[in-house]
């Protein structure tokens, strides 16, 4: 693998999968793949899981790490062509991007999108920028429009919940994504992602929100779209619960309707459904207590499974640089 940008860098998500397992089991068995090698993690914007798991991850390739908190140490990045730089940014990422690539041989990177402009949040530019200058495999740590390890995280909790109850070994699981309010806007990244991923799953893939809160179309794909949270809901063995503001009404938010928030009340329509969220979580804005603290929560084993997503997505960079 050349980048982790996508699911679609990945040749074969079941083997990554397969490979994320292996090392959840063992986590120290290639501890030498990553001898001298360096990887960079870059952040311009907050995170807790992904800065700690992917360094452990990292830790225990055998690789040397560095995190750089760019927003808050680093200089303001121009990212425009040709511009005049006598205002607020102080270095271009053509340089940036460079000198970064020439201490690294991976770089990790978290960018945000603006939610000002979705043309320049969707076309990646920022992203496509920095992989384009910095010249080494760059690992997506969260784009403007996708969070891949998130996902990949996410395929390996449903995969794992799979093994153990044999009913899904002749059934397809119905996994749905609901949307859930919040007082602010976030991205869309994280449920793009996981529907891209569900998209090319083994499973029943169904989202729901409310109206005026389409996904793209090309995250959405295939997926059964309704504004019916309940019918949704109706025989899920999983529900993935996240916010997002706008994608066509761009950034916006459009409702802060407390019945979408997901309770024990909401989860007697589902199947016993398990309950999936990515964390930073608002307790009782996003996903009620009694849900977060009772058994059907999977939360922590998603963030569990962050270390051995990033684990695998490294091991199979590491190897193309032998
Ligand atoms: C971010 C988001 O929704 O994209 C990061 C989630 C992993 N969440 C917040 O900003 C709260
Ligand atoms: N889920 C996730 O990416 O968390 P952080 O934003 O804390 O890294």
């Amino acid at each position: 693998m050349k980048q982790f940008t996508s699911v679609n860098d990945v040749a074969d998500i079941s083997k990554l999968v397969q490979t994320a397992l292996a090392y959840k089991k063992s986590p120290y068995m290639d501890k030498k793949l990553g001898e001298n090698k360096t990887i960079g993690l870059i952040f311009l914007n907050p995170s807790l899981r992904t800065r700690l798991s992917t360094q452990k991850a990292a830790l225990n390739l055998g690789m040397n790490v560095m995190v750089m908190n760019m927003d808050k140490e680093g200089w303001a990045l121009e990212t425009q062509e040709g511009v005049v730089m006598n205002y607020t940014t102080v270095e271009h990422i053509k340089e940036a991007a460079a000198v970064m690539g020439q201490y690294c041989d991976i770089l990790g990177v978290r960018s945000f999108p603006k939610l000002i402009d979705r043309e320049e949040d969707y076309t990646e530019d920022f992203f496509n920028k920095f992989i384009k200058y910095c010249g080494v495999p760059v690992v997506s740590l969260e784009s403007a429009t996708l969070h891949p390890l998130q996902s990949l995280a996410d395929t390996i909790t449903i995969e794992e919940f799979k093994r153990e109850n044999p009913k899904f070994s002749s059934s397809q699981p119905k996994v749905v994504l609901t949307w859930a309010p919040h007082i602010k806007p976030l991205p869309q990244a994280v449920a793009n992602s996981f529907a891209e991923w569900m998209n090319v799953a083994n499973v029943d893939f169904t989202i729901t929100h409310p109206t005026g809160y389409n996904l793209a179309p090309k995250f959405a794909g295939k997926a059964k779209v309704t504004t019916n949270q309940n019918e949704a809901l109706q025989d899920a063995d999983f529900v993935y619960v996240k916010n997002w503001s706008c994608y066509e009404d761009y950034g916006k938010i459009l409702s802060q309707d407390s019945n979408w928030m997901l309770t024990n009340e909401k989860l007697k329509i589902t199947n016993n459904a398990k309950v999936m969220h990515c964390l930073p979580v608002r307790r009782n804005i996003e996903l009620s207590d009694e849900i977060l603290d009772g058994n059907n929560s999977l939360v922590l084993q998603q963030a569990n499974n962050r270390v051995w997503a990033a684990q695998a997505v490294m091991k199979e960079i590491l190897i193309t640089l032998l």
